[in-house]
């Protein structure tokens, strides 16, 4: 049965197209907010990173209402590393907006989450965003998505879809550009006209698939997801199904409803509707809620596969303790557990040493939100660099490969060529977009771009745009460096002052601000060569007379390069760790004692030579 008071979609788009902006005009314009309630810009994005980092992290449902019909809307993180909150979105709804800019066109982002809807036949409404912008090229823009269906072998059903002009900022589409459209009407008018309401029986049996899990400081933990068929009612025992394990009767305390940005506490929740519920004990994600006499379990939730893995430690520096209130094994893997439990796309392990854990994800920018997460919670911690995950395939070792696309002015293609050959890259296509910038393909093991990003950005000057695409495994590339220059290390414990800092200019750059507390094995700053050296950044300046110190007052120092902790993730080598703590962050060696450390290198130095030879 098509459940018409109800349609389903989720917007997906490449990062800042401007999906969460759409939303928010959808919500002034279906009026689920009073007349004078304020809203601020991009009110989904509601956690406190997502608001600094400026971009959406993790999927959210919304509800507003068109002409009597429920809309229930998904909006999508753009960032690929969050894609596993796309796919899980993707797999409520019947339908999807795809937000393309009008003046980047499709980029990579676009393809994967274009790639999901259509594997999941879903009918797609296509938004051309931002045609406000003086580069915009609708037309050029529209015909790139064309090509891009054909190059996904969509189905002709599926490429006859429908157009949308919009500018969201203003909260204006247009049926066709250049129309005398002031709000969203055409586009609420396109969904309910070309998305099918949801099918779903009431008197079936019900099924209600566990999507998301979801914090609420009012109801508690929360579980999402649709109701595939069926009706659940509050203070009725059902079954709870997990693939693999016979059911098990639950108590649903509360049902929810969306509304806004609010959830509405229901008696009764029906086929078809996106709903939350509250008060069932240890529901996790894939899990079907159904009939006990009658359990009709659905399949489990799949996502792809992490790619990338980080070792989170017990923070063992000499400073362990001093800001953080959850430092043992015993609360990091509590906190672990949580959160691969809250998302299926983060998979956490057991290592050969009891105080940490690897724990794997889609790349570094999500690990890296969740360690920023554990120390604004109050965790201290140590994480290694990122590491890809390789895979054994027919005896072969095989490691996971992106395709990375650069926007970049002319003038810097030869420093990008540079680097990418470097790290074994592949350049794959160029082209000059004819205004002196090229757009250029290349294929590389994600070994060499972890970390790349930072390094790009400095190298074109911010003016590059680098996006990249995970493409498939790949035979293992080698070995390649990941950094070119040592780093300078304490030597001892102190605080560090001017002198020494004025002392290391010629060494190389500084990290630390003078006065800084620094133990033995911390690194300071980064080496001109391509080794480590122990410095000592501690060291006074031995007064001889009184004039000399006179001098000391002339002093100018060099400003310290200051790292963002995911810019000191990425630059740590492989025997290096950042200690996060909730106050401070610092990168130090693994190994601390530097006599320790010259033995290690040592044997290191000797390994390398033998497989050289
Ligand atoms: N000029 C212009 N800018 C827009 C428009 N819509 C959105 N923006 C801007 O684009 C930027 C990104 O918007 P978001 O809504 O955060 O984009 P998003 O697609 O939700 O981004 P992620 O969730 O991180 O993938 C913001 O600075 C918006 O103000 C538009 O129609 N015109
Ligand atoms: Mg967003």
């Amino acid at each position: 049965m098509r459940k018409d008071h109800f349609r389903n979609i989720a917007i997906i788009a490449h990062v800042d197209h401007g999906k969460t902006t759409l939303v928010d005009q959808m919500l002034r314009q279906s009026g689920v907010f009073g007349e004078r309630e304020t809203l601020e810009d991009r009110v989904m994005d509601s956690m406190d990173q997502e608001k600094e980092r400026g971009i959406t992290i993790a999927a959210k449902n919304t509800a507003v209402f068109f002409n009597d019909i429920k809309i229930n809307i998904i909006d999508t993180p753009g960032h690929a590393d969050f894609g596993g909150e796309v796919e899980r979105g993707l797999s409520m709804v019947d339908g999807a907006l795809l937000l393309v800019d009008a003046s980047e066109g499709p980029l990579p982002q676009t393809r994967f989450v274009l790639r999901k809807a259509l594997a999941l036949k879903l009918p797609i409404i296509l938004v051309i965003n931002k045609i406000d912008r003086k580069d915009a090229r609708c037309e050029e823009v529209l015909n790139e998505v064309y090509d891009l269906f054909i190059d996904l072998g969509a189905d002709e059903h599926q490429i006859d879809f429908p157009v949308i002009y919009t500018i969201a900022r203003d909260g204006v589409a247009h049926a066709a550009l250049g129309d005398s459209s002031t709000d969203l009407k055409p586009l609420f008018e396109t969904i309910i006209g070309r998305i099918p309401g949801p099918e779903g029986d009431d008197e079936g049996t019900p099924q209600f698939l566990v999507t998301n899990l979801d914090y609420d400081s009012y109801i508690g933990q929360v579980a999402l997801g649709r109701m595939w068929n069926g009706k659940l009612e509050t203070a009725k025992t059902v079954a709870l199904c997990r693939p693999g394990e016979s059911p098990k009767p639950v108590r649903l305390t509360a049902l929810f409803t969306f509304y806004g940005l609010t959830k509405k506490p229901e008696e009764v929740a029906e086929a078809g509707d996106i709903i939350a519920i509250a008060g069932v004990e240890g529901v996790s994600i894939g899990d079907t809620l159904t009939s006990l006499e009658d359990p009709k379990p659905l399949p489990g939730i799949t996502v792809d596969e992490p790619t990338v893995s980080m070792n989170f430690y017990v923070n063992t520096s000499p400073f362990a303790g001093r800001d953080g209130k959850y430092l043992t094994t015993r609360h990091l893997r509590a906190r672990l557990e949580q959160e691969a439990f809250r998302n299926v796309s983060i998979k956490v392990e057991d290592t050969d040493r009891a105080d940490s854990f690897r724990v794997s994800g889609r790349g570094e920018l999500q690990l890296g939100v969740l360690v920023e997460s554990m120390r604004r919670e109050g965790y201290e911690l140590a994480v290694s660099k990122p590491t890809i995950i390789t895979k054994e395939i027919d005896g072969v070792l095989m490691e996971p490969v992106e395709r990375v696309f650069f926007d970049i002015p002319e003038e810097y293609m030869g420093v990008v060529t540079e680097k990418m050959a470097k790290r074994k890259g592949k350049m794959e296509n160029m082209k000059h977009s004819g205004t002196g910038r090229l757009t250029v393909e290349y294929t590389c093991a994600t070994r060499g771009i972890i970390g790349f990003r930072g390094q790009f950005l400095t190298d074109t000057r911010g003016l590059g745009v680098m996006n990249s695409l995970f493409e498939g495994y790949r035979e293992w590339a080698g070995t390649f460096r990941h950094r070119f220059n040592g780093v300078l290390v304490a030597d001892r414990m102190g605080t560090s002052n001017s002198y020494a800092h004025l002392a290391m200019e010629d060494r190389g750059e500084l990290f630390i601000q003078v006065g800084t507390e620094v133990y033995e094995g911390m690194i300071v700053g980064e080496n001109n060569r391509d080794h480590d050296l122990d410095v000592n950044i501690t060291k006074e300046k031995k007064l001889t007379n009184m004039r000399s110190s006179n001098s000391d007052q002339t002093i100018v120092l060099k400003v310290p390069r200051t790292l963002s902790l995911d810019e000191a993730i990425e630059f740590i080598a492989d025997d290096e760790l950042v200690e996060v703590t909730p106050k401070v962050f610092r990168m130090r060696k693994m190994e601390l004692n530097q006599d320790k450390r010259a033995q290690l290198n040592k044997t290191r130095d000797k390994d390398e030579q033998i497989m050289a030879m």
